[in-house]
C-alpha cells in the first residue's frame, strides 16, 4: 500500500512553486483569458457553460483528498490534526465544486483552460492530500498551537469574505444576464477582487494551519495565479466606468 516519500512531496511542492512563478510571468503583462478577459467572438466554440465547466473543473480537488482519506488503509486516526486539515481542505473545495457552480451566472468557459484547470486540481488535490494523510506529522497538541488555531481563524475569515464577495458579485446579474457591473458592498468598498483577497487569506491561514511545505507552495501559487487577476479586473474597471470609486485599491485594503 502507499507510504510517504518525502522526496515526492519535495519534487511536487517544488514544481507547484515553479508554477506559480511561471504564471506571475505569464499573467502579470497580460490577464488569463476567461470571464471579462476573453477576447469576444474570438472563440465563440470551445466553451462549455460556467456551471459544468467550474464543476467538472473542481472536482478533482475535492474527489482526490477525500478518497485518499477514505481509502486508507489502515485508518490514520492519531493525530487528529491531519485528518481536520484535510478535511478543512475538502471542506473548501465542497463549496467550490458542489455549492458555487450550481448559482453562478458567469459566462461560458474556454474547454482548453478547462482541461488545464482540471489538471492542476488533481495535481493539487493529491499533493495536499498525500502529504496530510501520509507524511504530515503533528504533535498531539496541534489543535492548541498557535500556528494551528491563528492560521484555522485566517483560514475561516478568508473563507468568510470569499464566499460573501463571490454572492455579492452573483446578484449584480439576473438570470442569462452577461453584462458587468461594479461591484458594490462587502469588502468590494476597499478593493476590486474582494474575492480573490479572500481566497488568498483564506490560503495562507491554510499553509499556517499546516505549517508544511505544499501549503505555503499553494498559497504562493494562488498569489501569483489570482493576484495579477485582481489586478487586471481593477484596470478593467478604472477603463470601462468613469464614476468607478477612486479610492478602491485592487487588492489589498488601503494598500494596493
Ligand atoms: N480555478 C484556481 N496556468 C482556476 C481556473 C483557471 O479554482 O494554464 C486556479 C481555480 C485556471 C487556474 C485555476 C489555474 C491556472 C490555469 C487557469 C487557466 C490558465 C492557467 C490552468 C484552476 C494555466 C499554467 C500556465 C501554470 C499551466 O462572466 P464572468 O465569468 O466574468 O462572470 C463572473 C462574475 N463577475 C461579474 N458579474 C457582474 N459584474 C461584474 N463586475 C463581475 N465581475 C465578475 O463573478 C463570474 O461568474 C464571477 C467571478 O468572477 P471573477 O473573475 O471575479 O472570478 P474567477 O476568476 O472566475 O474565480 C471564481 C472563484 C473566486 O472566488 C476565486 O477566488 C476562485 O474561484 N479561484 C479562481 C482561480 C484559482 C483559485 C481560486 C486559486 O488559485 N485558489
Amino acid at each position: 500500500s502507499m507510504q510517504c516519500f518525502p522526496g515526492l512531496v519535495l519534487a511536487l511542492s517544488s514544481l507547484l512553486g515553479a508554477l506559480a512563478l511561471l504564471q506571475l510571468s505569464l499573467y502579470l503583462r497580460v490577464p488569463s483569458r476567461y470571464g471579462k478577459h476573453e477576447e469576444r467572438l474570438c472563440r465563440p466554440r470551445g466553451r462549455l457553460p460556467a456551471r459544468c465547466a467550474w464543476f467538472l473543473q473542481e472536482l478533482p480537488s475535492f474527489l482526490v483528498p477525500a478518497l485518499l482519506l477514505a481509502l486508507r488503509s489502515p485508518p490514520r486516526l492519531e493525530p487528529l490534526g491531519c485528518r481536520l486539515l484535510c478535511c478543512l481542505f475538502c471542506w473548501h473545495y465542497f463549496y467550490r465544486t458542489f455549492i458555487y457552480p450550481f448559482f453562478t451566472r458567469g459566462r461560458p468557459f474556454p474547454l482548453q483552460l478547462l482541461f488545464f484547470g482540471m489538471l492542476f486540481c488533481i495535481y493539487n488535490g493529491f499533493l495536499q492530500g498525500y502529504y496530510l494523510i501520509y507524511c504530515a506529522e503533528y504533535p498531539n497538541d496541534w489543535c492548541s498551537d498557535i500556528r494551528f488555531t491563528s492560521g484555522l481563524l485566517l483560514f475561516l475569515l478568508g473563507m468568510g469574505i470569499n464566499i460573501h464577495s463571490d454572492l455579492l458579485l452573483r446578484q449584480l446579474r439576473k438570470p442569462g444576464e452577461v453584462t458587468y457591473k461594479i461591484p458594490q458592498g462587502g469588502l468590494f468598498t476597499y478593493v476590486s477582487g474582494a474575492n480573490y483577497f479572500g481566497e488568498i487569506v483564506e490560503w495562507f491561514g491554510f499553509a499556517i494551519a499546516t505549517w508544511s511545505l505544499p501549503a505555503f507552495a499553494f498559497a504562493f501559487f494562488t498569489l501569483c495565479c489570482i493576484g495579477p487577476r485582481a489586478y487586471h479586473h481593477h484596470r478593467y474597471y478604472l477603463k470601462t466606468f468613469t464614476d468607478y470609486p477612486k479610492s478602491r485599491k485592487a487588492l489589498i485594503p488601503f494598500v494596493f
